[in-house]
């Protein structure tokens, strides 16, 4: 897989880049929409190539293993030809879904044993069959079998933690490097720091996840309830630290304002149920701040939801009628409310890529950050 650098901007860490896949190109940074179970909650295919504009789509390997499972995924050929998305897709591993949705689980060194959220079937992951089901989805860039440690951590949980993810690393590389894509394209595996916020630990996670050598390097383990300064800090600790010839992926982050801060420290890729969660509770994200759009204050107000962003259900309708369809509980509510949050998402790092290129970055989002996080 390849990752070429085009821009690195003078004044942060911000770079921008291009990476190849067998499914086509990914220009960084960019923001991944989150399609759990195969499917970005509420908005159909078109939508996510024709307007929303995404580069690259997100799967769960503890959702999909669970639903629709391993038999129905291979006799399709794969996640790419049973949802019809042919650009690139990247799964996790599970290594976080098990911890947060999953009631009991025991970890142990072999694996982590837990209940499923929809029957309670128990099930077993271990680094190994993690990959062997991850051949199995056919996701262009899968994720190593980690622990995503919880926040506040006791330093020696975080720190025999992060052990045990370094030694499952090994186990994921070793059984991913004796296996072959099921499908005929190259798949990439992407190793996680872990490290919780302990900066020696990060340091050492960091030092560790880089001499595997991979295609490309994740951050987990952030965003998980430390104040943004914490997670800043240690953001940027570990991408000085990780390669920066390959792609950083800072996993399950964030607000519009968590993006900006983490590019300028040098973070190409995201990913966060943001976007998609909040716009079915009814929050919006808009170039002009945050809108409620339960609020009274909508509820005759016919312009367009966002002018300034461009795009189908952002320009088309109005705020008036999309408060109309939330509060009558309408289906149509959620969909445009997600496809106008995910257009905001892909035009953030768009225009984020821009400014990188033309030297202009810094004082751009030290604006946005600002300007976005405005509640109207
Ligand atoms: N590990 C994995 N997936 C994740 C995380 C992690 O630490 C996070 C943490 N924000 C989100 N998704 N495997």
């Amino acid at each position: 897989m390849l990752f070429t650098l085009t821009a690195h901007d003078k004044e942060t860490k911000a770079r921008a880049g291009t990476l190849t896949t067998d499914h086509g190109l990914i220009q960084t940074p960019i923001f991944m929409p989150v399609g759990t179970a195969g499917t970005v909650k509420a908005v159909h295919q078109r939508e996510i190539r024709d307007d929303i504009q995404a580069q690259i789509i997100l799967g769960n390997t503890y959702h999909l293993y669970l639903r629709p499972g391993l038999q129905t995924l291979e006799q399709a050929g794969g996640l790419h030809r049973f949802n019809g998305w042919d650009k690139p897709i990247l799964t996790d591993s599970g290594g976080y879904q098990v911890y947060s949705l999953s009631g009991t689980r025991k970890i142990v060194e072999e694996g982590v044993k837990f209940k499923s959220h929809i029957d309670g079937s128990t099930h077993f992951f271990s680094p190994e069959n993690v990959m062997d089901i991850q051949r199995t989805i056919g996701a262009d860039i899968i994720m190593a079998f980690d622990e995503c440690t919880p926040y506040p951590c006791e330093y020696n949980y975080a720190r025999k933690s992060m052990d045990m993810t370094h030694r499952w690393l090994q186990r994921c590389c070793d059984r991913f490097d004796a296996t072959e894509s099921k499908y005929g394209y190259e798949q990439n595996l992407f190793p996680i720091v872990q490290g919780s916020t302990y900066k020696d630990l990060r340091v050492k996670s960091a030092e560790t996840i880089a001499s595997f050598n991979r295609a490309g390097n994740a951050i987990g383990g952030l965003s998980v309830g430390e104040p943004a300064e914490m997670m800043y800090e240690m953001t940027e600790l570990v991408c000085d630290i990780l390669p920066a010839d390959k792609p950083r992926y800072l996993m399950g982050v964030g607000t519009p304002a968590n993006i900006l801060e983490n590019i300028a420290l040098g973070v190409d890729m995201f990913d966060c149920v943001l976007p998609t969660r909040n716009a079915r509770n009814g929050m919006l994200f808009t170039t002009q701040g945050i809108i409620n759009i339960r609020n009274e204050k909508w509820k005759n107000d016919f312009s367009p939801i966002d002018e300034t962003l461009g795009g189908y259900a952002s320009t088309f309708y109005s705020k008036a009628y999309l408060r109309h369809l939330v509060h009558s509980g309408e289906m149509l509510g959620a969909q445009i409310s997600s496809v106008h949050n995910l257009t905001f998402y892909l035009w953030l790092v768009k225009q984020a890529r821009k400014q990188i290129l033309a030297g202009t970055f810094r004082t751009w989002k030290d604006k946005m950050v600002k300007d976005l996080m405005v509640r109207l």
